[in-house]
């Protein structure tokens, strides 16, 4: 857990994203001054983590409320919810990212979820994937694009005091409402800021059964 209202330095330096980024702009973020805002993503905490741990190995999962300056419609909200999760040890390969969220895929959504990589971009991480399970409604035939990920940049290891000769790490992001949109089948992202009783008793049923 962490802070919602960060410094400029956590949400936007330490993890590698460049002066002339557009999340930088103040059109794009709630600012509260210059140089602090509402966290963006809960990579802030991540590299307060990553800060403090003194260059020792870390495992967290960094769960937490978001804000950007976004239009809100069905497939956005201006507050939405991520899950992190950030690994860096010595020898901490791809393949650690990729068991660890086939795993994920199985637990969530069924036994039997492929996972699959597409390469991406994010400046966060090096190299970096965008990641599809297939698709649990149509018995493996398409694929659903799920969560971001890649390997720690060495940018990101260096500035938070980890050799990146000696240590490596993964990372990735998931928002909280697609996963539960297309796990419950839920069609509009405003459906959980909406308090509509009718909508939560729905949602209450389909947890218990
Ligand atoms: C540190 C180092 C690396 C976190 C990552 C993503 C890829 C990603 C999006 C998923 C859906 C955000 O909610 S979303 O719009 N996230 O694609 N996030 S890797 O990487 C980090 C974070 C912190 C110190």
């Amino acid at each position: 857990s962490g802070p919602e209202v960060v410094k400029d330095k956590y949400n936007f330096e330490l993890v590698n994203i460049p002066f002339d980024h557009p999340a930088r702009d103040m059109q794009d973020s709630f600012f509260i001054d210059d140089t602090t805002l509402l966290r963006t993503h809960t990579s802030a905490i991540q590299a307060m983590v990553m800060e403090k741990s003194n260059g020792k190995p870390i495992k967290i999962i960094c769960p937490g409320k978001c804000y950007r300056r976004d239009d809100d419609d069905m497939t956005h909200s201006h507050q939405f919810a991520q899950i992190e999760g950030l690994v860096i040890d010595k020898n901490i390969k791809l393949s650690d990212l990729k068991g660890t969220l086939e795993l994920f895929a199985k637990s969530m959504f069924s036994k039997d979820s492929k996972v699959r990589f597409r390469s991406s971009f994010f400046p966060f991480t090096e190299p970096s994937v965008e990641v599809d399970i297939s698709c649990f409604k149509c018995k493996g035939k398409g694929w659903i694009e799920i969560l971001g990920a890649g390997m720690v940049h060495p940018n990101v290891l260096k500035m938070n005091g980890y050799d990146p000769e000696v240590y490596s790490g993964f990372a990735f992001g998931v928002g909280i409402e697609r996963v539960a949109m297309l796990r419950y089948g839920i069609d509009d992202i405003r459906r959980f800021y909406y308090n509509d009783i009718k909508v939560i008793n729905e949602f209450n049923k389909k947890v218990e059964d």
